[in-house]
């Protein structure tokens, strides 16, 4: 069979592969098993962006990296990826910053990524390149004269026509997703969007409902949701639950319930949000003060970017707020830490722990909600609270599904989770577990992979 080269911004080191917090590197498992060439930045910084990659080969695997120069990170990374692309492609115009010599910098990147990854391509390879960093780099290989298939995969939603209108590069950005043979999302209202986009700004002719005629070529866009190894997961919970920390913990709550929230500390998520409908909750239910604990794991990203410093200090003082208004001697309602944890320790305590939050304001899908389902103990499980608005919720109907913008909602729902009857959460429950066993990592893969191979 062909090999598959993998390209994404960052590759992550085998030692951070199971443990960084970021969902690309937890996702993609699956797609490492079989001969695979996997190309992308080293997250090293030098002097200038190399083109001559490093190359470690092991028996299946291959990892090639490249450094990127200061003015680079600066320009493709801090600047057009993060500052531009993904407050638009999060439908967040109010933080989107652009600036011409961001742009630059994310084409000659693109290029770079193209020069030093040619010369490392064969001629039947199947090339799958992800996320919003890279869209530019099928049209930059193709003028390196490399014609394999190529896919790509957007792990963020994608902006309706409304939204797109604020990228004055709008047109140039939406015309190179049509240099690929297939375009996959997380979502069918992703894909639709992408379609309506690339009528209005690359020319683009539907063909069918998944296909587009755009210039010579063909493009197939597909709905595809990212999904997780549910059975690995559950083991991990389950063995977790047994552990000194999961003690530690256990001993800390004195029998109060766990709400648990673990997120990347990222504007999208909802932090603000959740932090003030939690304060809403004991101002609205009060029989609830003394009886909980929510444990919010915010693991600091992408900390260069100005807006994330900004999401940072408020939510250090949302939750200096929260603490010094409803504080005990003895409780404290809000465990907020900036910091990475261990993935085992993670899935222990979603295990113990009586309601997942997952409030994001806008999500390509959110991998944590289907974490928290597959670490439930099916005899007493907890219960998800989770965004109309993350891609999840298209399937993950059987959560308490709530709108992010309305923190009292958000209290409700917390409340209704709390005090909901056994036989309801078991329910909810039994049919949460079979969508993520369905929309599995495994299944995310072999359909993408079907998709490009076929095309
Ligand atoms: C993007 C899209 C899409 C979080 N904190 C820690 C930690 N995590 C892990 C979680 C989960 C992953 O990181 C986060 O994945 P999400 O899907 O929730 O979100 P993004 O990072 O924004 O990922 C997203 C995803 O790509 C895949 O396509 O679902 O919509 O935005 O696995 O458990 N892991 C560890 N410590 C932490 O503190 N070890």
């Amino acid at each position: 069979m062909a090999r598959l080269v993998i390209v994404s911004n960052r590759v992550a080191p085998p030692s951070e592969r199971q443990q960084k917090a970021g969902g690309l590197a937890v996702a993609l498992k699956e797609a490492l098993k079989g001969d695979v060439l996997w190309f992308g930045w080293s997250g090293q910084i030098a002097k200038e962006t190399s083109t001559t990659p490093t190359i470690t080969e092991g028996k299946r695997l291959t990892v090639a990296t490249i450094d990127l120069g200061e003015q680079d990170y600066k320009h493709f990374y801090v600047g057009f990826s993060n500052s531009t692309l993904w407050p638009l492609f999060h439908f967040r115009l109010g933080l989107l910053d652009f600036l011409r010599e961001d742009y630059q910098g994310y084409l000659k990147t693109n290029e770079d990524f193209a020069a030093a990854l040619a010369p490392l391509l064969r001629p039947d390879d199947v090339i799958w390149i992800h996320d919003y960093h890279l869209i530019p780099l099928a049209a930059a290989l193709r003028r390196h004269n490399q014609m394999q298939r190529m896919g790509f995969y957007l792990h963020i939603p994608f902006a309706p026509t409304a939204i797109m209108d604020a990228l004055p590069c709008a047109e140039e950005i939406v015309s190179s997703l049509c240099d690929y043979d297939v375009v996959g999302f997380q979502t069918e209202a992703d894909k639709r969007n992408f379609m309506a986009c690339a009528v209005q700004y690359a020319g683009a002719e539907l063909t069918s409902d998944h296909t587009l005629s755009a210039g010579k070529r063909s493009v197939r866009a597909v709905a595809i949701p990212v999904g997780i190894d549910a059975d690995a997961f559950a083991k991990a919970a389950e063995a977790s639950s047994g552990s000194k920390e999961a003690k530690r913990m256990q001993e800390s709550l004195v029998g109060r319930k766990l709400i648990v929230g673990v997120d990347r500390l990222d504007y999208s998520k909802g932090l603000t949000n959740r932090f003030e409908a939690y304060s809403r909750l004991f101002d609205r239910f009060p029989q609830h003060r003394l009886k909980v604990s929510y444990l919010q794991v915010a693991a600091r990203s992408r900390e260069d970017v100005i807006r994330y410093q900004n999401l940072k200090r408020d939510l250090d003082r949302l939750c200096g707020k929260v603490n010094g208004k409803f504080a005990e001697f003895d409780w404290v309602p809000l465990r907020y830490m900036t910091r990475s944890l261990p993935r085992s320790l993670l899935a222990g305590f979603y295990r113990s722990a009586h309601v997942g939050l997952v409030t994001p304001l806008r999500d390509g899908m959110n991998l944590v909600a289907k974490e928290y389902i597959a670490a439930q103990n099916e005899e007493d499980p907890g219960v998800l609270i989770l965004s109309k608005f993350a891609g999840a919720a298209e399937s993950m109907d059987q959560a308490i599904i709530i709108n992010p913008y309305d923190p009292d909602q958000i209290a409700e729902a917390i409340h209704q989770a709390l005090t909901m009857p056994l036989g309801e959460r078991q329910a909810r429950n039994k049919a949460l577990q079979t969508i993520v066993r369905e929309q599995s990592a495994g299944a995310w893969c072999r359909n993408s992979l079907m998709e490009l191979r076929a095309c």
